[in-house]
């Protein structure tokens, strides 16, 4: 064990890594208790409609508000996540994007996709710069704020599918708005149906697992794992965090100063990577030293390394 792994409280077992790369995910585990998840939403929820200082503005997508909501700001340094994803990408990392994922009664379940640099029809959002044969190059660790049973659009995921493409990311997608929650098989009003190498695969359904979570509970997972959820179908919402991160060698937005998803265009202007582990020896990334309302981030990542011993 490296002397930066001695920090890590959180660390997954060797068992756990050899689970991940067979399936390409590993979880449930605990970051939250249900009361503290419930107090984490609303939290998010009061402060959520104030765009003053989000990074992109009044943008429907809601990306990254963890660089101008206090509490995501310490939600993606959590260490119950940033270890466990150490043991997975390696000791230096950063966390390029957050995301909402909010489902309510009726809502169609978010279609099988696959996706590794993000491109989603336009250019690559992820460059990896440095690959080591079998190793995944970005992680997704998804926390479900409220339940998310079978019934809730827990998600689906098609084990071990990330050990080869099955889907074409680097294809076109048409943005069908208005289908967004409506059509079983899309994805937020895309059809990563069309980006099929073989239209007609499907997944065999023994391959498929969907994963119940309790509030405050977090799955990792690659995003080139191929994943979607149930539908919904009951009254209460499910609300899905999924905090991205990526080792310091992925350059983030590679030459693009903007970016369209969607059906918005993006400026990438006042977007900052948070370094929550480890050193970068890059230098690939503008890295933001504090949150938009000027909360440090190092020493909320001092605080909960100290909080983990
Ligand atoms: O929450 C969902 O339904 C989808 C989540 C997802 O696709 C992701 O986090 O990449
Ligand atoms: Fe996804």
């Amino acid at each position: 064990m490296s002397e930066a792994d001695d920090h890590r409280a959180f660390s997954l077992s060797s068992e756990q890594v050899e689970f991940f790369h067979a399936n390409g995910y590993i979880g449930p585990f605990e970051v939250y208790t249900p009361d503290e998840a419930g107090a984490l939403l609303t939290a998010i929820r009061c402060q959520a409609h104030d765009r003053s200082k989000a990074i992109f503005g009044d943008s429907a997508l809601n990306y990254d508000r963890h660089l101008d909501i206090d509490e995501l700001s310490q939600h993606v340094l959590q260490r119950r996540i940033v270890d466990r994803v150490a043991c997975l990408l390696g000791p230096d990392l950063l966390c390029w994007r957050t995301e909402f994922f909010s489902k309510k009664r009726g809502q169609a379940p978010t279609g099988w996709h696959q996706v590794e640099s993000y491109m989603v029809g336009g250019s690559p959002m992820l460059e990896v710069t440095e690959r080591q044969p079998g190793m995944p190059t970005e992680m997704t660790a998804w926390t479900s704020l409220t339940e998310a049973t079978r019934e809730m659009s827990c998600l689906r995921f098609v084990r071990g599918s990330h050990t080869r493409w099955y889907f074409d990311e680097t294809g076109t997608l048409t943005f069908r708005p208005g289908t967004e929650h409506t059509e079983s098989g899309s994805f937020f009003g895309y059809r990563y149906d069309e980006l099929k190498l073989d239209p007609d695969w499907m997944p065999d359904e023994s391959d498929i697992v969907s994963v119940e979570t309790k509030p405050g509970e977090c799955i990792l997972f690659t995003a080139k794992l191929v994943h979607g959820s149930m539908p919904h179908t009951v009254r209460k919402a499910r609300v899905g965090l999924a905090a991205r991160y990526v080792p310091t060698s992925v350059r983030v937005y590679p030459k693009t100063a903007s970016f369209t998803e969607f059906g918005e265009t993006l400026s990438t202007e006042h977007h900052g990577n948070v370094l929550v582990s480890g050193t970068d020896r890059f230098g690939h990334n503008r890295i933001v030293e504090q949150n938009a309302r000027g909360m440090p981030f190092r020493p909320l990542i001092e605080e909960a390394e100290r909080g983990a011993d």
